[in-house]
C-alpha cells in the first residue's frame, strides 16, 4: 500500500538542491517588465490627484496605471468585495497601494514608485481593536452566540473570575514573498503565473479586474515557499495590479514584492482583545462563560467574517460549556486588512478560554491540568458545542491522559517546585494544554473539490488537483492516494501545477482540507480508472470484473498477473478511456449564520502538548527547554510529513505568542515590517527536547483512508508554552497571583509580569 508509509516531501529534493521552481524561478518570457507599487503615506486621508511627474520621468519606466486605468472593476477582495486595487480618493491605511509602475527592471520599478506626490487630506485614523468597539466601528456586523443563561449563571456562581486579555497577531513570513507574473495571451487571453492559494479566486479578480469571463484567464501555481493564509486571499493585488499592465502594454509584467512592501501592504493573523466574564464552582468546573472579543480586521473584511466565526467556534476549545454568551466583532482600523493566518481564528478563540481555566486553577490553588480535564467534554453527554454540532468522536480523555504519563507531568511538577524553591531569579514553569479543532470550512459551499488522472500508454500516471502544493505535502499525499487506488509504485505517479484550466472553480487550500478534499477527489477520478481497468481486463482475460486486483504493480485476473503498463496497453488498443476527472463534497455540513448554529465540521483534530520552560525573571529572556507533543492525524496518511507539520505549527505558534510582535507608530505605519525589527523563531528556539508524536486513531468520519487534517490544529499546541511561561511568573510571587501576561510574551511583556507578580505580593505581605 502506497498510503500511510512515512514517505518524503515529493520535491524534497528539488528544494535540497535549489532546484524547485517557484514563480520568480520561471524562465521570463522575451519582453518581459517589471513592476512595483506605489504605495500610502498617511493611515486615512482623502486626495484627489497623484502627481505622478517623477515617476514617469525616472529611469526605465515604461507605464504607470492608477484607479483610473483599471478596464474593469477596481476590487480584489473576497466576499463582501470592499478592497480595492488601487485607492481611489480615499487612502484607508499606510502602505495601500495607490499605482502600479512598470519599468525594464525590477529596480528601476522600486526607485520610481517612490517619487509620487500626493496631496493628502487626512482623516482621524483608528489604530486599535479597542479604539473600533469604543467607535462601534466594525466591517460587518457583531456576531453572537449563545446557550441557556449566563449571565444567570455567572451570577449565581460560587466563584467568579473576570479579567482583559490581549493577543498580538502574526505576520505569515512565508519565505516567498507575493509575486505573480502575467503574460498576455491570443484574443484577450491571460496567463498568470502566481504563487497562491487559491487560484480560481485569482482568475476571477483578474477576469473583472480586466473586464473579461474567467474563460479569458489562466491561473498556474507549481508551488508556494510557504502560505500560512496569506495567499489565500490576498495574492489577488499582486495578481491583478501585473495583469492590468500586462494587458495594457500587451507585455508580460512580473510584480515580486520585496520584503518590506509585503509586510506593508498585505493583511496578518488578526490581534484580539478580550473581556471575559466566568463562574466556576469549588472544584473548578466552569458554571457560566460570557466572552466578548474584538480583532483587529483592518480596513476592510477580507476574510475577517469567517475567521471571527472560527474564534466564536472554538472557544470552547476542548471543553464543556453549559452556559455560554460568546461575542465577536471585526473592528475596523486603519491599518491592512488582515486575513487568514494558520488556525484562522481558531487559535484566538481557544486561548481565552485556556487562559480563563489558568486564572481558576491558580486561583483554586489546583493543577491547571486538573482543572482542565474536569471541564473536557464527556464521550457520551456533556458532548454537545455551543453551537450544536455533537463531538461523536471525543478521544481528548485517552490522549491527554497518555501524554500525561509519557511526559512524566507530575514527576516534573514536582521537580519544578523544588528547584524554584531554590532558585530566586530562574524560575520553571510547566502546562499541559489541549486542542480540539473543527476541520471543514465553515462557509459550506467551499467544501468541495475536483482532480483530474491520466493514465498514459506507457503506464506512467499524471494527477492534477485542485490543491495548491505550499510545503505542506498535499502532493505527495494526493500521489499515495492514487498510486493506492491504482496499485502502482509510487513513481508511476506525478503530479502537475495547479491550472484553472485543468480543474475549475476549486477552492483555497486552506481550513486544513486540502489533502482530504483533493485526496478524495483524486481517489474519484483514480477508481474509475481502475473500474475500466477491472472491467477491460475480465473480458479479455476472463474472471469478474470485481475481482480483479491492481496490487505492488501489477493486475491480478484470473489467475493471471499482468504488469500494469502491459494492461494499459492492451486497455489502450481496445479503446478504453485510460483518464478521469473526479469530484469530491464533504457530506453532512450545515450552518445557519443567524443563528451560529449547525454542524459546521466534518470532525475534530485533537492533540496536546507540554512544555516546560526557564525564565530570567531579571530580564525576562526565556528559554523552552523540553516539549512533547501528541497529535491526532487519526490514520495518517504519511507519518513523515504530519510529523513535520506538527512541528512546524509548534514553533511557529510558539513564534505567535512569544516573540513576533507587530508594532505600528502613532501614525499608523507598522514599523516591525522586516526581520530586523519582527522576530520569528531561529532554530535556537527550537527545544533541544522535541518530541512528537501521533496519536493511534482511526476517523470516525469516512475521510480520506480514514486520516485526519494536520495543517493547522498544531499551532495551537504552543500554547502550552505561552502558559508554561506564566506558570513560571507566578512562582515569583507563591503561585496564587495570576500573572497578567499578554501575547506575545516578549521579554519586555514578561518583566511587567514579574513586577505586576512581586507588587501583589508585596501588597499581601
Ligand atoms: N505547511 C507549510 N510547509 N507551508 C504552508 O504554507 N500552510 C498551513 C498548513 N501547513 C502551510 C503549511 C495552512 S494555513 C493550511 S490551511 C494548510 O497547511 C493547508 O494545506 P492542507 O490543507 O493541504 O494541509
Ligand atoms: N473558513 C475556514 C473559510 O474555516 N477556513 C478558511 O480558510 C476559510 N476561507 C475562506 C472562507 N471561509
Ligand atoms: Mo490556512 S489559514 O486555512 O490557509
Amino acid at each position: 500500500t502506497a498510503v500511510g508509509l512515512p514517505r518524503k516531501h515529493e520535491s524534497a529534493e528539488l528544494h535540497v538542491l535549489g532546484q524547485a521552481t517557484y514563480t520568480d524561478d520561471i524562465l521570463e518570457v522575451q519582453g518581459t517588465l517589471h513592476a512595483a507599487l506605489g504605495l500610502s503615506a498617511k493611515a486615512h486621508a482623502k486626495f484627489s490627484t497623484i502627481d505622478l511627474t517623477a515617476v514617469r520621468a525616472s529611469r526605465g519606466v515604461v507605464a504607470v496605471y492608477t484607479a483610473g486605468d483599471i478596464p474593469g472593476t477596481n476590487d480584489c477582495g473576497p466576499i463582501i468585495h470592499d478592497d480595492p486595487i488601487f485607492a481611489d480618493g480615499l487612502v484607508q491605511y499606510v502602505g495601500q497601494p495607490l499605482f502600479v509602475v512598470v519599468a525594464d527592471t525590477h529596480d528601476n520599478a522600486r526607485r520610481a514608485a517612490r517619487l509620487a506626490k500626493v496631496d493628502y487630506d487626512e482623516l482621524p485614523a483608528v489604530l486599535t481593536p479597542q479604539a473600533a468597539r469604543a467607535a462601534q466601528s466594525y466591517v460587518l456586523p457583531p456576531m453572537k452566540l449563545a446557550r441557556g443563561d449566563a449571565q444567570a449563571a455567572f451570577e449565581r456562581a460560587p466563584h467568579r473570575v473576570q479579567g482583559e486579555l490581549h493577543v498580538g497577531g502574526q505576520e505569515q513570513f512565508y519565505l516567498e514573498g507575493q509575486i505573480a507574473y502575467a503574460i498576455p495571451k491570443e484574443g484577450s487571453g491571460m496567463l498568470v503565473q502566481c504563487s497562491t492559494q487559491h487560484p480560481s479566486e485569482m482568475q476571477h479578480v483578474v477576469a473583472h479586474a480586466l473586464g473579461l469571463h474567467s474563460h479569458h484567464v489562466t491561473v498556474e501555481c507549481r508551488r508556494m515557499g510557504g502560505g500560512f493564509g496569506g495567499k489565500e486571499s490576498q495574492s489577488a493585488l499582486w495578481c491583478a495590479a501585473s495583469a492590468i499592465a500586462a494587458h495594457k502594454l500587451k507585455r508580460p509584467v512580473k510584480l515580486r514584492a520585496d520584503r518590506d512592501d509585503d509586510m506593508l501592504v498585505t493583511g496578518k493573523r488578526h490581534c484580539f482583545h478580550y473581556l471575559y466574564e466566568v463562574g466556576y464552582d469549588d472544584s473548578g468546573k466552569i458554571v457560566a462563560a460570557k466572552v466578548d472579543m474584538v480583532s483587529r480586521a483592518g480596513y476592510s473584511a477580507d476574510l475577517s467574517g469567517p475567521v471571527a466565526t472560527r474564534a466564536v467556534c472554538h472557544f470552547d476549545n476542548t471543553y464543556y460549556l453549559s452556559d455560554v454568551d460568546i461575542r465577536a466583532a471585526c473592528g475596523k482600523t486603519n491599518t491592512q486588512s488582515n486575513t487568514a493566518f494558520r488556525g484562522f481564528g481558531g487559535p484566538q478563540g481557544a486561548i481565552a478560554i485556556e487562559y480563563v481555566i489558568d486564572d481558576i486553577a491558580r486561583n483554586l490553588g489546583k493543577d491547571a491540568l486538573d482543572i482542565r480535564k474536569l471541564n473536557f467534554y464527556g464521550k457520551t453527554d456533556h458532548n454537545v458545542t455551543p453551537y450544536g454540532q455533537i463531538v461523536v468522536d471525543n478521544v481528548i480523555h485517552e490522549l491527554v491522559a497518555q501524554l500525561e504519563e509519557s511526559s512524566e507531568y507530575r514527576a516534573r511538577r514536582t521537580a519544578i517546585a523544588q528547584f524554584n524553591a531554590g532558585s530566586p531569579v530562574l524560575k520553571k514553569g510547566l502546562a499541559l494544554t489541549p486542542v480540539k479543532f473543527g476541520i471543514a470550512f465553515n462557509v459550506t459551499h467551499l467544501n468541495q473539490a475536483g482532480a483530474l488522472v491520466h493514465v498514459y500508454v506507457d503506464g506512467s500516471v499524471l494527477v492534477n488537483h485542485g490543491g495548491t502544493e505550499m510545503g505542506q505535502g498535499i502532493n505527495t499525499k494526493v500521489m499515495q492516494c492514487v498510486a493506492h487506488e491504482l496499485g502502482v509504485d509510487f513513481a508511476r505517479v506525478r503530479v502537475s501545477a495547479t491550472d484553472t484550466s485543468k480543474v475549475a472553480n476549486t477552492s483555497a487550500t486552506a481550513a486544513s482540507t486540502g489533502a482530504d478534499l483533493n485526496g478524495k477527489a483524486a481517489q474519484d477520478a483514480a477508481r474509475q480508472i481502475r473500474d475500466r481497468l477491472a472491467a477491460f481486463a475480465a473480458t479479455k482475460h476472463g474472471g469478474a470484473a470485481a475481482d480483479v486486483r491492481f496490487a505492488d504493480d501489477i493486475v491480478y485476473v484470473n489467475g493471471m498477473e499482468i504488469d500494469f503498463p502491459q494492461l494499459v496497453q492492451q486497455a489502450y488498443l481496445a479503446r478504453v478511456q485510460l483518464w478521469s476527472d473526479g469530484f469530491y463534497a464533504t457530506p453532512g455540513l450545515h450552518w445557519d449564520p443567524k443563528t451560529m448554529t449547525g454542524n459546521p465540521f466534518s470532525y475534530f483534530a485533537y492533540g496536546a502538548a507540554v512544555s516546560e520552560v526557564v525564565v530570567d525573571t531579571l530580564t525576562g529572556e526565556w528559554k523552552l527547554l523540553r516539549a512533547g507533543v501528541l497529535y491526532d492525524a487519526g490514520n495518517s496518511l504519511n507519518p513523515a510529513i504530519d510529523i513535520g507539520q506538527v512541528e512546524g505549527a509548534f514553533i511557529q505558534g510558539m513564534g505567535w505568542l512569544t516573540t513576533e510582535e507587530l508594532w505600528w507608530n502613532a501614525g499608523g505605519k507598522l514599523m516591525t515590517h522586516a526581520p530586523s525589527t519582527y522576530k520569528i523563531p531561529a532554530i535556537s528556539d527550537c527545544p533541544e527536547d522535541f518530541r512528537v508524536q501521533l496519536f493511534k486513531n482511526r476517523n470516525v468520519a469516512d475521510s480520506i483512508h480514514r486520516s485526519k487534517a494536520v495543517g493547522e490544529p498544531p499551532l495551537l499546541l504552543p500554547f502550552s508554552v505561552f502558559f508554561a511561561i506564566r506558570d513560571a511568573v507566578a512562582a515569583v510571587g507563591d503561585n496564587t497571583v495570576n500573572p497578567p501576561l499578554n501575547a506575545p510574551a516578549t521579554c519586555e511583556e514578561i518583566l511587567k509580569a514579574v513586577c505586576a507578580v512581586q507588587a501583589q505580593a508585596a501588597h499581601k505581605a
